[in-house]
């Protein structure tokens, strides 16, 4: 049976599937979508993933939609190498974690790449009619919100304060859990680990790697990552290097205000 994903090189949830597939050894079709001109809306793309949001997995005739769902799904379906630690009760802690990272995680690094980077980017390319039908478009109504805020209000958005909280908090669990091994949950490289780099390395484009706390465990765990041999065989496994440009070079625009949303916070109960 054939393995179809649609997806987005620069999609953090995207770079989180393909590195399973690599891990597994896995042979796929790839649709590539861009997501600046809107593919992801398209009504044929829709009746696979009504939420418009990539990645999706098309297996057979079976169709995938949520990229940790789809990542338990490849680790049931091709058993080697596991990627859950054998024993029930870290298993239940790694998706735990998961659940946070998609939960939490996900929304505030979509909040922080929109209001620090993605928002010149769409000024740039858009109308202002092209940006009103963007945001019509997206299905999930407080998604939608949250990217309209971020839009217009850049970091002074609430949800921008939020996500820099929710990201340090985040960040100070993982160094804790990284400190004197090497991989988050169980001991072996799992789910867990791939379902947080990708947002780990987004934030280093974006220059919130302050928020990694000092002691140099999460750099050297994306390190770990990006020198296994599954993680080398993908072509661009974080975007492409002209994306990440883009991403850093915003940043640079935005560092006087992002050190002083994280002076505020550092001074601001947890
Ligand atoms: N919970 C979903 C989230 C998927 C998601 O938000 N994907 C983003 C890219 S990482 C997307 O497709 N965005 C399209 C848009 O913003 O219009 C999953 O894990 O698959």
């Amino acid at each position: 049976m054939d393995l179809t994903l649609y997806h987005s090189t620069e999609s953090t949830c995207s770079q989180k599937v393909r590195l399973v597939l690599a891990e597994k050894g896995l042979r796929w079709k790839e649709v590539l979508l861009n997501l600046r001109r809107g593919d992801q809306f398209a009504a044929d793309y829709l009746r696979l993933n009504p939420k418009a949001v990539v990645p999706t997995l098309v297996h057979g005739d079976g169709v995938i939609c949520e990229s940790s769902i789809i990542n338990e799904y490849l680790d049931r379906a091709f058993a080697q190498p596991p990627l859950k630690p054998p024993d029930p009760y870290p298993e239940a802690r790694m998706r735990l974690f998961i659940k946070r990272i998609d939960d939490d995680v996900h929304p505030a690094i979509g909040i922080l790449s929109f209001a620090i980077a993605l928002r010149h980017q769409m000024r740039e390319m858009k109308t202002p009619e092209e940006i009103e039908r963007h945001f019509n478009s997206v299905a999930d109504p407080m998604r939608r919100e949250r990217q309209r805020d971020a839009y217009t209000l850049g970091l002074n958005s609430p949800a921008a304060r939020q996500a820099v909280v929710t990201l340090r908090k985040t960040c100070q669990t993982m160094s804790a859990a990284l400190a004197g091994q090497a991989w988050l949950h169980g001991g072996r490289y799992s789910l867990a680990d791939v379902a947080a780099v990708p947002y780990m390395v987004r934030m280093r484009a974006l220059g919130l790697a302050e928020l990694w706390g000092s002691d140099g465990a999460i750099a050297h765990w994306i390190e770990r990552i990006a020198e296994r041999d599954a993680c080398r065989r993908i072509e661009d496994p974080w975007g492409t290097a002209s994306f990440a440009r883009m991403l850093e070079s915003h940043a640079a625009g935005a560092r006087a205000d992002l050190r002083a949303l994280f002076d505020a916070l550092e001074h601001a109960p947890a």
